[in-house]
């Protein structure tokens, strides 16, 4: 093995989306089955005696790809070099408070972490954004690190994405794989879309397979509410979906995406009439280390209405952090 380690920051790493999500890591999963990586962690100070827990079973588990393991509660020191960082430590809503609250409460973690990426990581970092509200969070910490290219901040619709696959796969039969390109437009919040007119299932037009009504009814409310659904049914907030769901966002960006369409949400510039300033989830395909939206895809009534409503949500949540922005 003589690949130079890679540099992996998770945030939130003591959390229970860390927990799943380091060790798909460590094992090759997101950067490749030959690809050493050296992960730095960080937590908060109340989060360090667990992270000290986390990083001991990471040892214990002796992966050959993990050269060293930094754990710390200073973001300077876990962002130092990083080629990859996954943003995924902030505080989870709880049932007193609404998305307003929510966006209060975590965007200044990320004015700090923004400028920390600025101040120390590597040039060519990729950065996804999990912790929620992940795509303001993203545009906050994006803002925040002048130094590095808009484009390399990313928020994770993934998630969402691989829930509307899942959705088809289950009502047709058949496994996941056999579900592409669908994907998601907008805000990782309810008020997404999960488009389905371009999806196919074993080759089939999914527009075919369903009915519209299901796939703008059920279909969408599934998906779009399918966080609360696992919250009520686990008792906790998705963790290894999540955690999976960050993989397969990373890997593509790292490793391409095969051709297949995508959802990443990144800093618009525009495309699809969706104004600049917010970070919107599109159609993507990966290529060479590049996310590149796919453009001119056709819009009907239907997607422009769900598309121009996620536009509003996602300028008022920006409106709301104005003063976190940096200018
Ligand atoms: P947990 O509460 O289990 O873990 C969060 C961890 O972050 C804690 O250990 C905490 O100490 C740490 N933390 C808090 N502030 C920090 C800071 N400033 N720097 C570093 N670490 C910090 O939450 P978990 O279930 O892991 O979820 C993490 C985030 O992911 C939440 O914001 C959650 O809402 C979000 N999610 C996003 C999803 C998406 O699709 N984008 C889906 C899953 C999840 O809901």
């Amino acid at each position: 093995m003589t690949e130079t380690p890679l540099r992996v920051a998770v945030t939130g790493a003591a959390g229970n989306i860390g927990y799943a999500l380091l060790w798909r890591i460590a094992s090759g999963d997101c950067f490749g089955s030959k690809q050493p990586v050296i992960l730095q962690l960080l937590e908060i100070p109340p989060g360090m005696q667990r992270l000290e827990g986390v990083i001991m079973e990471l040892r214990d588990s002796a992966f050959p790809l993990v050269h060293d393991i930094i754990g710390t509660d200073n973001a300077e020191v876990a962002f130092n070099d990083a080629d990859a960082i996954f943003l995924v430590g902030s505080r989870p809503r709880t049932k007193d408070m609404d998305r307003s609250d929510l966006v209060a409460a975590n965007g200044p973690i990320f004015v700090g972490q923004g400028k920390a990426i600025d101040a120390v990581a590597s040039r060519d970092v990729k950065v996804i954004t999990v912790g929620n509200p992940c795509n303001t969070n993203a545009l906050i910490a994006c803002a925040n690190a002048p130094g590095i290219p808009p484009r390399q901040f990313t928020a994770m619709t993934r998630l969402d994405q691989n829930r509307a696959v899942g959705q088809m796969a289950e009502r047709a039969g058949v496994p996941a794989s056999k579900v592409q390109d669908v994907f998601i437009w907008g805000n990782h919040a309810n008020t997404m879309y999960p488009d389905p007119r371009f999806g196919t299932v074993d080759g089939q037009p999914a527009t075919e397979l369903f009915d519209t009504d299901w796939l703008q009814g059920d279909f969408l409310d599934t998906v779009s509410t399918r966080g609360k659904a696992i919250i009520m049914a686990r008792g906790a907030s998705s963790a290894a979906s999540a955690a999976s769901a960050a993989v397969d966002h990373m890997r593509d960006w790292w490793q391409g995406s095969n051709g297949n369409i995508v959802s990443v949400a990144l800093p618009s510039e525009g495309w699809y009439g969706v104004p600049e300033g917010i970070v919107f989830s599109f159609p993507c395909r990966c290529e060479n280390g590049e996310i590149i939206v796919v453009e001119n895809l056709p819009v009907d009534e239907f997607a422009q209405s769900k598309i121009d409503e996620n536009v509003t949500a996602l300028l008022e949540e920006r409106n709301a952090v104005s003063d976190l922005l940096g200018n």
